[in-house]
């Protein structure tokens, strides 16, 4: 590491003539940045060498996060806080003229993530490494992250995320690890009288290259590395003769065509996209992955394959890595010569499985006839679990009924939630109430059969970047008020409770509250050309756009609002700026519809002077990583509303709480634990619940023109959507009308409305009360320190993937917390 700032100048000046052949005072910014990027980067690789040598002696158990997505944020600043040397480079590079702060700002954020799913997991791989596990991420290294979005007409549009323009300074690609991976064809078994060899005939081979990102912990003491795969075609394909007969284009379009496997990252949240193209996605980072997994595995204990267990565990983030079973048992079986019982064995006490969704349009199924021909080895697999599983059960009565709802193939189809639940030993849920929801209905059937499979384990984020790094001056802040043990340790936010009574802490959390509002207030004069006022209620909406997340909701409490302060001005509402942000996946017309309402509603609302001082609406455009660390920690209402039952469990609801929002949220997902925590007066809780939401679905009780016809406001905002109220920038809102009219309002928008009104205008008139408002804001970071994800990766290590724990000693208050919530 560097000796002092002087040191840090030198070794930047050359490796900025190392990478790029320049005097460091001739880069241009964006050249400045990658040095400063590169020269980090290859101290953190120095430290990752050494992790290696000690897991390897000392026989460390290795843990592999398979993910479709990881959605990294940006790392340069993650980076040099975790490594310690911040102030370092920060005086560094004030000597030469520079201020750090403009290089982070120059660093592209990869959008290889849609939301909380990716988001969890580069969240995840930040806490492994900090506590000290050997915990790496493999996933996909997307040509083109999810797209960017902009605002035209209050219409989303979506453009290439080209994040890969200026090169990405924290990978390496290891063209010596890449693997080969094969699809179609045909597969021929010969039988050599000792053994039975595989040999595919026609298939495709394909190269998967590995990009290594070393991931660097807190304190900078353990080094792991995440693993993206990128396709490119194997060089001995390439159709030399069709190059020399001059077809250019046919010889380059086979390599277009592998090369399109990793190109793009399906934008759907909470969708399965069902296409072929991502079916290779799939068993590309899956084959891969393992392939290596066995390789280092043999290298280390050669053949003695019982141990694999014992130090190998491998984690599936949702379905979309569900091969891993099947594929390590080919591995072991067709190469290593094991049995198939040896084999299941090795693999189903190996791969644990997460689900995140309990949408049935999320959970992934794939038509037989697709999968067989594409995989045809692995379909060889997933038939022969599929048979056993059948015949392993005893003729009970319901054998039928329970084979419909949990064998492998059914109607056609490979059912990868429950191939996921079958091949592997355990099954969690995200939240405490998603994993009853899991138990009680989604896998009932496997809960019956399997209970000791099932555990919850509630998500978490990481405290050091969604509050430290995103929050500096809340952040100083608290560290001088009960010291910095609790960036390692986040429990440690409860010693906030002896502050919560104290008036010059609490006029200095609302200090640092103003501070991150005029700084958003800023980005948003910058980005959307709004004014805010900052003394206004910031009541805010950021997450991906969907109907069971109820956007519309909110907006429609908006338009209401709006009317009232028409008809009488002489309202005085506390002054709000409602905030919304997210992107809505191109194919889902009611999605993008609702993001047009909001900017329509917007445009109306703010040029209105007659209102425009008491509310405005901002719609702030290409939510991501970055811009979300600028609105967690300057929002006051942490809008978390989505239909009970629906939402496993969030995570912006535990980066507003920790950042000292107040939640206004249904029961659903980890809002019921937040609910628990910080207690009833502290949160503010409405609408139905998952249990009455249920019973009003099979009952078929709620019509949703019973609510038009029975509430004068709910009938004013929807008339609203049609008559041209809000139709200035891009028209009326048919679409969105016929969804709740026609379409019986399938996610209780119009029924949860009063409830939603009234807890929402509750809210706002609190606000008034100032010092009520800041006690309860510093009880909720008070209380968040459960949903670091120190705290989840500590559940799985210890309970899923049998680790020693690494966590600080001394902390008998989240223990507590820990029992009492799960009680
Ligand atoms: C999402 C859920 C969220 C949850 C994240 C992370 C999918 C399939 N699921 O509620 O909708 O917080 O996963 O667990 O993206």
């Amino acid at each position: 590491m560097f000796k002092n700032k002087y040191d840090f100048i030198d070794q930047l000046h050359e490796t900025a003539l190392d990478v790029l052949g320049k005097d460091f005072e001739e880069c241009s910014p964006q050249n400045k940045f990658y040095a400063l990027a590169k020269l980090i980067v290859s101290e953190a690789s120095d430290i990752r060498m050494k992790c290696v040598r000690k897991a390897s002696t000392q026989h460390q158990k290795q843990v592999y996060y398979f993910s479709m997505e990881f959605l990294l944020g940006r790392l340069l600043e993650n980076y040099l806080m975790n490594l310690g040397i911040t102030e370092l480079v920060r005086e560094g590079l004030a000597v030469m003229g520079e201020n750090l702060d403009d290089y982070f700002d120059r660093e592209k954020d990869p959008g290889l993530g849609n939301g909380g799913l990716g988001r969890l997991a580069a969240c995840f791989i930040d806490s492994m490494a900090s506590l000290g596990y050997a915990g790496h991420g493999n996933g996909i290294r997307y040509r083109f992250g999810l797209f960017t979005q902009s605002i035209e007409k209050g219409v989303q549009v979506e453009k290439p995320d080209n994040w890969l323009a200026n090169g990405y300074p924290w990978e390496v690609r290891k063209i010596e690890n890449a693997v080969r991976v094969r699809f179609g064809g045909k597969v021929e078994r010969n039988y050599d009288g000792k053994k039975m060899h595989y040999d595919y005939k026609e298939a495709q081979t394909i190269l998967a290259v590995p990009y290594d990102v070393p991931i660097v912990g807190y304190g900078g003491e353990t080094v792991n590395t995440l693993r993206l795969w990128s396709a490119e075609p194997c060089e001995e394909n390439f159709d030399m003769d069709a190059f020399n007969r001059g077809d250019y284009a046919a010889a380059l379009k086979y390599r277009a065509d592998i090369q399109a496997i990793t190109s793009i990252l399906y934008p759907n949240d909470n969708a399965d996209p069902g296409k072929v193209l991502r079916l290779k996605q799939e068993y590309m980072f899956v084959c891969a992955g393992i392939a290596t997994i066995v390789y280092d595995f043999k290298k280390q204990y050669g053949s003695d394959w019982k141990r694999f267990p014992d130090v190998i565990a491998i984690h599936t983030n949702d379905t979309h890595p569900a091969l891993c079973a099947p594929e390590l048992m080919r591995l072991l079986m067709d190469e290593e010569g094991l049995e198939w019982d040896d084999a299941w064995d090795i693999a189903t006490r190996s791969i644990s499985y997460t689900n995140h969704t309990i949408l049935p349009e999320a959970l992934e199924k794939w038509p037989i006839e697709l999968f067989r021909s594409l995989l045809p080895r692995v379909y060889d697999i997933v038939e022969e679990i599929d048979r056993r599983y059948r015949e392993s059960f005893p003729s009970i009565e319901r054998r039928q009924e329970l084979l419909k709802n949990t064998a492998i193939l059914w109607d056609g189809q490979v059912r990868t939630a429950n191939l996921s639940v079958i091949a592997g030993h355990s099954v969690n849920g995200v939240a405490a109430l998603h994993t009853e929801i899991l138990k009680t209905s989604v896998l009932k059937d496997f809960y019956t059969l399997m209970p000791e499979k099932f555990s919850n384990k509630t998500n978490g984020v990481t405290h050091r970047r969604f509050l430290a790094q995103a929050n500096p001056s809340y952040s100083a802040l608290i560290t001088e008020a009960i010291g910095d043990g609790w960036l390692r340790d986040a429990s440690l936010l409860s010693g906030l409770t002896a502050f919560e009574n104290d008036p010059s802490f609490l006029e200095r959390a609302a200090a640092c509250k103003r501070e991150n509002k005029l700084r958003l207030a800023k980005y948003i004069r910058d980005n959307v050309g709004i004014e805010v006022d900052p003394d206004s209620l910031f009541d805010v909406q950021v997450k991906r756009f969907h109907a069971y997340k109820r956007q519309l909701l909110n907006i429609f409490q908006v338009m209401d609002l709006y009317d009232r302060l028409k008809k009488d001005p002489s309202l005085d509402p506390v002054p709000a700026t409602f905030l919304f942000a997210g992107k809505a996946a191109q194919g889902y017309d009611f999605a993008r519809d609702v993001i047009r309402l909001v900017n329509s509603v917007a445009d109306i609302v703010n040029s209105d002077e007659a209102v425009n001082k008491k509310m405005k609406v901002v719609f702030v455009p290409d939510f991501s990583v970055s811009n979300a660390q600028l609105i967690y920690p300057a929002a006051e209402i942490s809008e978390q509303i989505s239909t009970a039952g629906m939402e496993a469990s969030g995570t912006g609801n535990m980066k507003f709480m920790m950042n000292g929002a107040l939640t206004l949220g249904t029961l659903d997902g980890a809002n019921v634990e937040i609910a628990r925590l910080v207690g009833d007066e502290n949160i503010k809780i409405f609408g139905l619940r998952t249990e009455e939401i249920e019973k009003l679905r099979q009952e078929g009780s709620y019509y949703s023109w019973d609510a038009y016809n029975g509430d004068k406001r709910i009938k004013q905002v929807v008339d609203q959507l049609t008559d041209g109220t809000f139709a200035r920038l891009s028209g009326n809102f048919q679409l969105i009308h016929d969804n709740v009219m026609r379409n019986n309002d399938g996610f209780f928008v119009l029924k949860d409305f009063a409830a939603y009104t009234e807890a929402r205008t509750a809210l706002h008139e609190l606000y008034r009360d100032k010092a009520a408002w800041g006690r309860i804001s510093v009880h909720n970071t008070a209380c968040s320190g459960y949903f670091s994800s120190d705290r989840s990766i500590e559940d799985y290590a210890r309970e899923i993937w049998g680790l020693q724990s690494r966590r600080p000693t001394g902390d008998a208050e989240t223990k507590e917390n820990r029992e009492e919530v799960r009680s």
